[in-house]
């Protein structure tokens, strides 16, 4: 190849580049033109190089200089358009400038779901009049979820259809497995396990093939409560129930007993709350049933003992002034992000 072709060629390549990076306008359009330019692999310097090997013998040095020459041009072209974006603070074409003065964005942090931060509100409260936490399988057998609660098997609670029995041929010590629909089934374990006296909370996920609706839904969370001891009365479980709404609600609140219901207790009762004048059912409460004592092996001529269940949605619900509890589950942050 003739001297005067090369160095014709090295022009073209020298002024390209200089378009090429003068027109780069952010981190991106740079390290394109750079590839283009000076890569190490296939840039066309690289093959500018390779074309020395071309030229007449005697013009080698004269072209080895000029290349040199053209290579020094293009990377200074480089390094100016390198500085020039980054003194303007250019990372991405088309984006304006990055004005470091403005304030950062503030990171979203995340929260606890509120009927987490409401159960652990109540065994702080809980936990100040004494009461322990229990925990308790949600997949129980018969005998926990019912049979040991006195509920036999002609009772209506145990029809299949309003249960979510397990559809396995797997069984429990205590006979059919279903998920536990009260969380009185700790009410058991807890007795089983230990002898009197005994102070216990137990929360936890409950579940009930019920229509969802304002107050229901088919998964949900109670707090049991449990206290077995020497003289214990209903008038210990007034005011365990009345300490406990008032540390959770704040002055102003109210507690009534309506005659109820349970197989497991007696006598037993529905608890209502009233806060700011209006009066909602919290839950069922009672005299432990001499029965159950019994079947855990405890002696009702010498222990007595109140229970207790509340719904936790219920609570907290009413508490917030939220009046469908399914909003506990759409799982919509404008929501969430209030507690
Ligand atoms: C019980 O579950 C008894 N185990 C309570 C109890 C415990 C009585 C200890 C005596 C001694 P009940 O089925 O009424 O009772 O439910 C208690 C509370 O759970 C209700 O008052 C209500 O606040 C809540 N609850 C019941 N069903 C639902 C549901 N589908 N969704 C949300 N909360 C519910």
């Amino acid at each position: 190849m003739a001297l005067a072709q090369y160095l014709a060629e090295l022009e073209t390549l020298v002024a390209d580049a200089a378009r090429a990076f003068s027109a780069a306008d952010g981190a991106l359009t740079l390290e394109a033109a750079r590839i283009e330019f000076l890569g190490a692999k296939s840039g066309r310097i690289k093959d500018a190089q390779k074309g020395l090997g071309a030229v007449d013998k005697a013009d080698k040095p004269a072209a080895g200089k000029h290349f040199n020459d053209a290579k020094q041009a293009i990377e200074a072209a480089f390094t100016s358009a390198q500085e020039r974006i980054a003194a303007q603070g250019i990372t991405e074409p088309g984006l304006a400038p990055i004005d470091l003065t403005l304030p950062g964005r503030p990171l979203r942090l995340g929260r606890l779901h509120p009927l987490t931060q409401t159960i652990e509100e109540l065994k702080e409260i809980l936990g100040r009049l004494g009461f322990t936490v229990a925990d308790g399988p949600e997949i129980e057998d018969e005998w926990h979820n019912f049979e040991a609660l006195n509920i036999p098997a002609s009772h209506p609670a145990r029809d299949p259809l309003e249960n979510f029995y397990l559809a396995t041929a797997e069984r429990g010590a205590g006979g059919p497995l279903l998920l536990r629909s009260q969380t009185s089934t700790v009410q058991i374990r807890v007795m089983e396990a230990a002898k009197p006296p005994v102070r216990i909370i137990s929360l936890g996920r409950v579940y009930r093939p019920d229509t969802a609706d304002d107050t229901h839904y088919p998964m949900f969370h109670q707090i049991e409560g449990l206290l077995v001891d020497r003289h214990v009365t209903m008038a210990d479980l007034k005011s365990t129930l009345r300490l406990f709404a008032a540390a959770y609600f704040g002055g102003d609140v109210h507690i009534r007993f309506r005659p109820s219901f349970f197989p497991f207790t007696e006598p037993s009762v529905e608890v209502d709350m009233s806060w700011h004048d209006r009066w909602i059912e919290m839950g069922g409460a009672g005299m432990v049933d001499p029965h159950v004592l019994q079947a855990v092996g405890y002696d009702p001529e010498e222990y007595t003992g109140f229970a207790f269940g509340l719904g936790v949605e219920r609570v907290c619900a009413r508490r917030h002034q939220v009046t469908d509890i399914r909003e506990f589950y759409k799982n919509d942050v404008r929501f969430l992000r209030q507690f």
